[in-house]
């Protein structure tokens, strides 16, 4: 049988779809499985409300959710489900995604995002963030966990080189 999906990825748009994949390629490197969807705060509200009324009985411990612009959909989820909420600000051609930032990061006190940094960096960490929790209860993620940092520490040089 294959295992339960414990990690939403959602986002708001088909074209947040090459940031988000960060996330969801650092989640296979760890194989943890997730499923990923586009539920769009202002096209399709309906389907956010759905997604966080079922978060909780469809067994979703936690969500990432990536939104650029006008990023309600990060403090929308969080405001409609226990599930913690990780938030991914897109980047933007208009504002360069510090206005995604300030959407996500500025939530009011009680309902909380983890809002990571702009752009790419931002979804893999968010994928690094989801594993390390899930890893709290799942020893063989911890293990999995531990080994991606001890490699990713053994690949950097102790010094620079000039070929690069
Ligand atoms: C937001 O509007 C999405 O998250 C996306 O980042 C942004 C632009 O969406 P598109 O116009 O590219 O569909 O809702």
């Amino acid at each position: 049988m294959s295992e339960p999906i414990k990690v939403g990825i959602i986002m708001g748009s088909q074209s947040d779809w090459p940031t988000m994949k960060d996330a969801a390629d650092m989640l296979d490197a760890l194989d943890v499985p997730y499923e990923a969807k586009i539920v769009s705060a202002h096209r399709t509200p309906d389907r956010l409300w759905d997604y966080g009324k079922t978060a909780v009985d469809r067994g979703l411990q936690v969500i990432i959710a990536g939104a650029g612009g006008a990023a309600h959909l990060p403090g929308m989820m969080a405001s409609k489900t226990r599930v913690p909420v990780i938030g991914v600000p897109v980047q933007t051609k208009a504002l360069s995604g510090v206005d995604s930032l300030y959407s996500i990061l500025q939530m009011p006190r009680g309902f909380p995002v983890a809002t990571m940094a702009i752009g790419a960096a931002g979804a893999a960490n968010a994928g690094l963030m989801a594993a390390g929790i899930l890893a709290l209860q799942d020893a063989g993620l911890a293990a999995r966990l531990d080994q991606w940092r001890a490699d990713l520490s053994a690949s950097i040089p102790d010094a620079p080189s000039d070929d690069g």
